[in-house]
């Protein structure tokens, strides 16, 4: 085999031994760079005689040529090496299931006074709110509770030290209240909003939410009271057959006044561990508006009348989804929460 023949064997079995990418191009260097053998070769060429040169010449165009050629199956190999190793590492199963977006939801206790908003806007109510700092007049006084009555006492109210005068509502009343004193008769209305009162255990929240309603016309009676808020439960809690009964109570700001029971929703009314057995649940409070208050407000008690009540939507919204612990709507805990979405 000539010097040449055997230099085309020699680049290609090198190449064919290289498996990187870097390494190959030195081996190349070796046999087509400046000083490589193959570019010797062509440089000595000047040397001889014409006739040799052309054939010599021809020979080694022709290795260099068959080298290149070597060199750029071998780049192509290595090339197509590397590109399945990046494949592999690269792999993405775009079968597996998609992990979803986190979606926020309603708190339970907003989804109930939506639900509570919506019943009463069918039938003619307004929704009403203010503010939760207030003053002595519109949370107590304009309600027919005097100064030394015990509901002012330390022990229920939050009073706000730097503020004299002003403390966070115990009830959602002073919003009645206040729409009162800046609306004329027929008002119907309700009151939903946070409300305060120094008493936390398992069934009491230092901040609860309540729902008051209240409607003053000429002719509003006691039987109105009875219908409207029995056809609300009802639809609340989508049971025709639920039945209410109205007790005796006393509140300042009604006269006469009543606790309004429903029959229970867990048992029917046959008797639960709920309900303590006795088939009935206690759900709100309510009467026919005192003349005083009527009178604080600026409307006139002989000629307007009507009915107010007032219940607990955290209450409502544990009876409506069965659970069991009040803390649970206030403790911010999303594998309680998120169940609700
Ligand atoms: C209750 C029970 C009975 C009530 C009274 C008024 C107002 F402002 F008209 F006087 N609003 N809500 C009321 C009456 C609230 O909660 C247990």
């Amino acid at each position: 085999m000539s010097d040449i023949e055997q230099l085309v064997a020699q680049a290609t079995a090198e190449f064919a031994g290289i498996d990187d990418a870097a390494a190959l191009e030195q081996s190349k260097a070796r046999y087509l760079g400046k000083s490589g053998s193959v570019t010797e070769l062509l440089k000595n060429l000047g040397k001889l005689e014409p006739e040799q040169r052309k054939r010599a010449g021809a020979a080694i165009n022709s290795a260099k040529e068959r080298i290149e050629a070597a060199l750029n199956g071998r780049r192509e190999a290595i090339r197509l090496v590397a590109l399945e190793g990046q494949l592999e590492a690269e792999a993405l199963d775009v079968t597996l299931p998609g992990r979803g977006l986190p979606t926020g939801g309603l708190h339970p206790v907003t989804r109930t006074l939506e639900r509570i908003e919506a019943l009463f806007r069918s039938i003619g109510f307004d929704v009403a709110d203010g503010p939760e700092i207030e003053d002595d007049f519109h949370n107590f006084t304009a309600l027919n509770t005097p100064e030394n009555h015990p509901a002012r006492s330390m022990h229920d109210t939050f009073y706000l030290l730097d503020a004299p005068g002003l403390l966070l509502r115990t009830h959602t009343s002073p919003i009645q209240v206040r729409f009162m004193e800046t609306h004329k008769p027929p008002i119907r209305v309700i009151a939903p909003g946070r409300v305060y009162r120094v008493d936390s255990d398992a069934t009491h929240s230092p901040m609860f939410h309540q729902v008051e309603g209240l409607w003053i016309d000429e002719d509003v009676s006691f039987a109105d009271l009875k219908g409207v808020f029995t056809d609300f439960l009802r639809n609340f809690f989508e049971k025709p057959d639920l039945r209410t009964r109205f007790r005796p109570s006393f509140f300042p700001f009604t006269e006469p006044s009543a606790e309004i029971d429903m029959s229970c929703v867990f048992c029917d009314g046959n008797g639960c561990r709920v309900c303590s057995h006795t088939g009935w649940l206690e759900i709100a409070g309510s009467g026919m508006v005192h003349p005083n208050v009527l009178k604080a407000v600026g409307i006139d008690s002989e000629r307007y009348i009507g009915f107010a009540f007032g219940m607990g939507p955290d209450r409502l919204t544990m009876l409506r989804y069965g659970v069991n612990d009040l803390r649970l709507f206030f403790d911010g805990d999303l594998r309680f929460l998120s169940q609700f979405k």
